[in-house]
């Protein structure tokens, strides 16, 4: 549900168009200077967008800022849905994301008409839906959840209401079990975290014999079995730097490990790898869309801009309002960036 606009007048300045010996983070700093503007990142984007974000979270984090900030502009550098989240939760801001194109394989994997039959099937349930879903989606919900508050959002709801969860199988699956709670799963998976190989982690792990492994529960039961941490990315970062230990394989997108680099220069950090013993297919390819090309042009061009019916909007904000109001408890992080 992106409306590319371009402003009146103004023809739309392409990649093609772009001067290249252009110092893409000087002209992005003006620009976010005159227009308002405020840079908001998730810890999956690469380093270099990741250093000259105004602020580096995950969704609860940005959503929170998204929510609260005075900008009159919001460039969100994540995947689409972050951006509508953005714009639900900020409706009067021009929320701007540099590339229409970064969607979600978990998004995908749910179709608002398949979803609401789902619910139709199940009339005495909660739907409780993972914040990777469509703007559709979150309107057709009780209530959103990130991987950092599912489970104290979980703990506030009625336990005589069964729970269906959406759309990711293994985080629902592993909140069923730390919480007891009975969950009916919509079969979806993030491309991302289904790609790592339980049979390369251990090898990673007997190379390694030091290394502690934190894993997103994204991943399947048979990377969570190994995990000495299983957490939100958030989590995963404020495990890490905590911890005494001074090795550890990560096994989410491979970005999250420039902001522990940046944090903790002392440790070591290892990429879980998929099948084929690398990290590269852990790279998210709807993030890694965006580029500082990108965001440049994005400011320039007013576009791609995030535009949502308002029914629509005030639907979706409902369970997303809910979100953030049932995690007041769970804690903000200082400034990442
Ligand atoms: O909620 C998010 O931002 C995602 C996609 C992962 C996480 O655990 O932070």
């Amino acid at each position: 549900m992106v409306e590319t606009v371009v402003l009146p007048g103004r023809e739309a300045l392409s990649e093609d168009r772009l001067d290249p010996a252009i110092d893409l983070p000087g002209e992005i700093e003006r620009l976010r200077r005159d227009r308002k503007a405020v840079i908001l990142a998730h810890y999956y984007q690469d380093g270099e967008i990741q250093d000259l974000a105004d602020f580096v979270g995950d969704s609860l984090d940005l959503s929170r800022k998204a929510a609260a900030t005075d900008a009159e502009v919001i460039v969100f550098c994540g995947v689409r849905f972050m951006g509508e989240v953005a714009k639900i939760v900020s409706p009067g801001k021009t929320v701007l994301i540099p590339d229409a194109e970064a969607g979600c394989s978990l998004e995908e994997s749910c179709r608002p008409e398949a979803f609401r039959r789902f619910r139709e099937e199940h009339p005495d349930h909660l739907a409780v839906s993972y914040i990777n879903c469509s703007a559709e989606v979150k309107a057709l919900s009780d209530v959103i959840v990130t991987s950092s508050n599912a489970e104290a959002i979980l703990a506030q709801l009625p336990t005589d209401r069964p729970v269906l969860f959406a759309p990711d199988r293994h985080l629902g699956g592993y909140l069923a079990k730390k919480t007891g709670r009975a969950m009916t799963l919509w079969p979806g998976s993030c491309i991302i975290h289904e790609q790592f190989s339980e049979r390369e982690l251990v090898k990673l792990r007997t190379r390694h014999p030091r290394a502690l492994v934190a894993a997103h529960p994204e991943c399947p039961e048979g990377i969570l079995r190994h995990a000495d941490h299983v957490g939100s990315t958030r989590a995963i970062l404020d495990y890490v730097l905590e911890s005494p230990a001074k090795e550890f394989i990560i096994a989410t997108e491979p970005h999250i490990i420039h902001q522990m680099e940046k944090a903790a220069p002392d440790k070591t950090f290892i990429a879980a790898v998929g099948m084929d013993g690398s990290c590269d297919c852990a790279r998210c390819p709807f993030m890694a869309k965006n580029t500082l090309e990108k965001i440049y042009l994005c400011l320039v061009n007013n576009a791609p801009r995030i535009e949502l019916p308002e029914d629509l909007r005030r639907a979706a904000l409902k369970p997303l309002q809910r979100m953030l109001d049932m995690s007041v408890s769970v804690n903000v992080p200082a400034n990442a960036s």
